[in-house]
């Protein structure tokens, strides 16, 4: 049985979905400390839940069997800045608690990493999976204390840790939170609603970048993956890097009325100019096979085909 903690971010109804589909609907828990909107709770099981209340999740994983969390409950790049000792408690104690279940009632473990647990000092083009990690956010190193613990917890108490590096993630039925890579998911939104796209990062700044479905595909293949074929726990997983630029411009192939403007916010301009612009994945490509559907084409047509739909069906009711 799977529990989903951070299950309402951008990322955890989609992949519960997809594990609902392969271990049964009541198999996979989400959790939160929001309400669920009523579709989410009649999609299946919802239990409220704190990560910083170590009891309160404990006994959860103890009454529902649980033998697989999947820690989604983080504060991202620009939110963690803006609210730095609650990211501490989330992102740093929470994972703490996190640990201490998981190695105590012998759960396996997935904690995702980030672009964002790299910084100004690791090599950016491309950034390997071993390298210096700086990263100038209380997000990312939180993460690399994330990535760090659970690799210490795995050998010293034999803790089945994963993690993975996700890129920036495009969603269109979900919304992104973390504020630095988002501009990316906007553009779809406001090229449907408005046609017009006001970007708050540099029309050069490269940074990598996933489709959802092919970062929610890989999380479930890396946790499925036979533990013997994994020679480290955290991964780099890579899909495509694209620049503000090249993406306005692969959106306005199918909406050439498209107007974009940038007006530069200084705060998540100086947290992409600190990340990989571009990351190497061969290991995960090596050891359990990974490999990416979507290309920017594909991303772009996925987006306006879902939001475009989304928003006629919307004019038409
Ligand atoms: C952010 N979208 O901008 C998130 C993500 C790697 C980017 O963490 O913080």
């Amino acid at each position: 049985k799977v529990l989903i903690t951070g299950g309402l971010g951008q990322l955890g109804v989609g992949l519960a979905k997809m594990l609902r589909k392969r271990f049964g609907n009541n198999n996979v828990i989400l959790s939160d400390i929001r309400k669920p909107p009523s579709h989410v709770f009649h999609s299946g099981p919802f239990i409220y839940s704190d990560i910083l209340d170590y009891k309160n999740l404990r006994e959860i994983v103890v009454n529902n069997r649980i033998t697989w969390l999947v820690h989604y409950s983080a504060l991202l790049s620009a939110v963690g800045e803006a609210n730095v000792a609650l990211a501490r408690d989330v992102n740093i104690t929470g994972l703490h608690n996190v640990l201490d279940i998981a190695a105590e009632h012998g759960l396996r473990l997935f904690v995702p990493s980030t672009i964002g647990a790299f910084g100004p000092t690791s090599p950016r083009n491309p950034t390997p999976d071993l390298c210096i990690q700086r990263p100038r956010t209380i997000y990312g190193v939180s993460k690399v204390h994330a990535e760090l613990m659970g690799e210490y917890y795995h050998h010293r108490y034999g803790l089945d840790f994963r993690s993975l590096r996700y890129p920036g993630i495009i969603s269109a039925d979900s919304q992104p939170g973390g504020g630095t890579t988002d501009y990316a998911v906007a553009i779809f939104h406001d090229a449907v609603k408005t046609g017009k796209f006001e970007c708050n990062l540099k029309p050069d700044t490269r940074l990598p970048m996933m489709y959802i479905d092919d970062c929610l595909r890989a999380t479930v293949e890396m946790m499925e993956a036979p533990t013997d074929t994994l020679s480290m726990r955290t991964y780099n997983i890579n899909a495509m890097s694209f620049t503000p630029e090249e993406l306005a411009q692969e959106v306005q192939k199918q909406m050439p009325e498209l107007e974009v403007t940038y007006a530069i916010d200084q705060v998540r301009q100086a947290i992409a100019d600190s990340w990989p612009m571009n990351f190497d994945d061969s290991n995960a490509r090596n050891d359990w096979g990974w490999k990416h559907d979507y290309d920017l084409p594909e991303l772009v047509q996925t987006m306006l085909n879902y939001i475009g739909a989304d928003s006629r069906i919307a004019q038409a009711n």
